[in-house]
């Protein structure tokens, strides 16, 4: 280990769909965290770990902040702003494809306390509706002297630079994990994650953001392979036909495509036994959302 050496919680801030998820699994180089297109993906702060000769840094990928007055948003906009304090470092990552208006203000004023620690990443630079010199300016006006960096998470492009600038400012220390972690999820957490991607890219309107997936046991056979049993719990009867599909083809596509990434992230096989249940208030249990949203 060098004699100065780097580490740092970063906390990864921003609206829904900003490129949060996409960023940190860039940086990290594995899938840790499920992306795509709906707003609202992540649903629990996730660690990526980075770790380089000189540095260690700790990313929290955190629910897109998002002003709603929901019990659920409430809780993953707290858990959210929770790492703004807790974190040494903050790295606000911004949609340039979308026009910033009062959501990305709001976002703002929460920054300001932790200014000083922060970071701009102006995300989808790559992205034909992208307007980086309209971003910019608004951002200067709002966060003058915070450094911009321009980058598409999804191309992979000026991410060194911002990594080039959070290792400058992180302040000495040691490794938090083994260098060849690069996350601390539990495998049955990951595996529910998987599978709520797949709903998420499969399904539209209400039904991704009606959906959890209770856990229930979890197996390993001889041939070394890994069998998962769960739920996906949705809120209504109506929402449970869709997620099973004519004769079963939509359950049965979220699995097989779970199955194929669950493999390509563990190692080995991973067989999923699904089931799909009913329970309409499963977002107002308080105790079922602090089990779920930690
Ligand atoms: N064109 C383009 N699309 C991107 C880029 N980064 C992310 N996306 C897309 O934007 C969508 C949202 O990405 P996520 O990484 O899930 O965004 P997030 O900020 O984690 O979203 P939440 O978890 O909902 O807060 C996905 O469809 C990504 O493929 C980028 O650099 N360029
Ligand atoms: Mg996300």
């Amino acid at each position: 280990m060098p004699e100065k050496f780097k580490s740092a919680f970063v906390a990864v801030i921003g609206r829904p769909s900003a490129g949060k998820s996409t960023l940190i699994n860039q940086i990290c180089g594995y899938k840790l965290a499920i992306v795509s297109p709906v707003p609202q993906t992540t649903r629990n702060i996730i660690r990526g770990i980075k770790t380089a000769a000189a540095y260690q840094f700790v990313f929290l990928d955190t629910p897109g902040l998002h002003d709603s007055e929901k019990a659920i948003n409430l809780k993953l906009r707290d858990a959210a702003l929770q790492t703004l304090s807790d974190s040494d470092l903050v790295l606000y990552v911004v949609d340039s494809t979308r026009a910033p208006g009062p959501e990305e203000e709001s976002i703002i004023s929460k920054l300001l306390p932790f200014k000083n620690k922060s970071f701009i990443a102006i995300n989808k630079s790559d992205a034909k509706s992208s307007d980086v010199a309209g971003t910019k300016e608004f951002l200067t006006e709002k966060l003058p002297g915070t450094k911009q960096f321009v980058i598409s998470a999804l191309k992979c492009e000026g991410i060194d630079s911002v990594l080039q600038a959070l290792e400058e400012a992180a302040p000495e220390g040691p490794a938090y994990y083994p260098e060849d972690i690069y996350s601390d999820q539990e495998p049955v957490f990951r595996i529910a994650e998987i599978i709520r991607e797949k709903v998420f890219l499969n399904t539209k309107d209400e039904l991704p953001h009606a959906v959890y997936v209770e856990y229930t046991s979890h197996h390993k056979l001889d041939d070394g392979s890994l069998v998962y049993e769960g739920n996906l719990v949705t809120e209504r009867e109506s929402q449970k036909g869709i997620l099973i599909g004519a004769k079963g083809s939509m359950i049965r596509r979220i699995r097989e495509e779970a199955e194929q990434d669950l493999e390509e992230v563990f190692g080995y096989p991973v067989r999923l036994s699904l089931k799909v249940k009913v329970n309409a208030n499963w977002k107002k249990d308080k105790q079922l959302l602090k089990r779920i949203l930690g």
